[in-house]
């Protein structure tokens, strides 16, 4: 029974991992606040992080040691994504640290909680503006010293590799311009497999100098790849509409997107395809779709399951069906008793129904007419 538990547990906590995709980070201010009125700014801007924080120079209350800024990798934007041990990841990025002055320190680098009985603990993987080090340490991550010097304003490309060796253990490589260090085992794995997770990300910390209001730093976290993917949280989707039985200007039909998932719209939009038929819907967050057209005289296409993950999506093509004079969706009775309405008549004619036109000329004549017989019956997707 304990066994079947176990198991239990661990598919359902392997589940909610498979839907849960890094694709966004989540910054977490002043996780040490001893300077409470100074200036701190940050930026996300995918796939670059900004920490920066200035007027460290005390709030006048105990403690006065230092501030800290934190980001972690999150599926939401909101919070940090706990990923379980047994996942295999990387994180990586071009750290830019800035220290003004570069004494007292200022440090940055990689940062990770591993959850842990009592809460969690922590890594860091600093680079500082004042002893010049590459260096990783915190329980119960493993130690390890670069044999590399870091000078303020230094770009320096770091990484993390985490994974489950072939011997079971748990273990980091570090990375550092190109440099790797070994495979080296977390202590305490009996310890770290009860919460089982880690999460990732990065941090600045800005040592307090008193009596100096412009003493300040700042990191900048460029080109963050998970997986060797840059982390972008949004996307295109692209492909090519075609309005058929049209010989009007294409560019000019308005077309109502929408993005649906679970049947419900989360985004609709108002598309103009090139004079080809070629759209793009920019700026798509991480997930999986059913992607719907529909244009004024023309029948709705849904296209099903466009799954955007970590790159661009193209070809999302829809062809659609000439006819629905009255936008219902289908083509009856009642769009022939529209173009009826409208025979003959042009622009500027009391009777002129531009979605009667259906071939786009202008005019509402028998070539209407044969389009709407040719799709009489046809009915659009819902
Ligand atoms: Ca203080
Ligand atoms: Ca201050
Ligand atoms: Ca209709
Ligand atoms: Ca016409």
């Amino acid at each position: 029974m304990k066994r079947f538990v176990f198991l239990l547990a661990l598919c359902l906590t392997l589940s909610a991992w498979a839907q849960a995709q890094v694709n966004d980070v989540v910054i977490l201010d002043r996780v040490f606040n001893d300077d409470s009125d100074s200036i701190s700014n940050h930026v996300k801007n995918l796939p670059t992080v900004i920490l920066s924080d200035t007027k460290l120079d005390g709030d006048g209350r105990a403690p006065e040691f230092a501030n800290r800024h934190v980001w972690f990798v999150s599926a939401d934007g909101v919070n940090p994504l706990q990923i379980p041990l047994d996942v295999e990841w990387t994180l990586e990025y071009d750290l830019t640290l800035t220290g003004n002055p570069v004494t007292p320190r200022k440090e940055a680098g990689g940062f990770a909680r591993i959850g842990m009985p009592w809460g969690y603990s922590e890594l860091q993987f600093m680079v500082n503006t004042d002893a010049h080090e590459v260096v990783a340490f915190g329980y119960p991550f493993p130690f390890y010293r670069f044999d590399l010097s870091y000078n303020s304003g230094d770009t320096i490309r770091l990484g993390i590799h985490f994974f489950k060796d072939t011997d079971g253990k748990y273990k980091v490589i570090y990375m550092a311009n190109g440099l790797t260090s070994p495979a080296i085992a977390l202590s305490d794995q009996s310890i770290i497999v009860q919460k089982n997770w880690i999460t990732p990300g990065g941090y600045l910390q800005v040592n307090i100098q008193t009596g100096n209001p412009n003493n300040g730093g700042i990191a900048v976290f460029d080109n963050i790849r998970w997986n060797g993917v840059l982390l972008r949280r949004a996307f295109a989707i692209s492909g090519n509409i075609q309005l058929r039985d049209y010989g009007g200007d294409v560019s000019q039909v308005p077309i109502g997107a929408e993005l649906r998932q679970g049947g419900v719209p989360v985004r609709t939009e108002t598309l103009f395809t090139d004079s080809d038929g070629n759209y793009t819907i920019p700026d798509v967050t991480a997930g999986t779709y059913d992607v719907a057209f529909k244009a004024s005289h023309w029948l709705r296409v849904v296209v099903p399951n466009v799954t955007v993950v970590d790159s661009d999506v193209t070809g999302v093509d829809a062809s659609l069906t000439n006819g629905d004079i009255d936008g219902d969706n289908e083509v009856t009775l009642f769009d022939f008793g529209q173009l009826v309405a409208a025979f003959g008549s042009m622009p500027g004619d009391s009777n002129w129904n531009p979605d009667a036109d259906l071939d786009g000329d202008e005019e509402v004549t028998l070539f209407d007419f044969g389009v709407l017989v040719r799709n009489f019956g046809a009915i659009g997707d819902e």
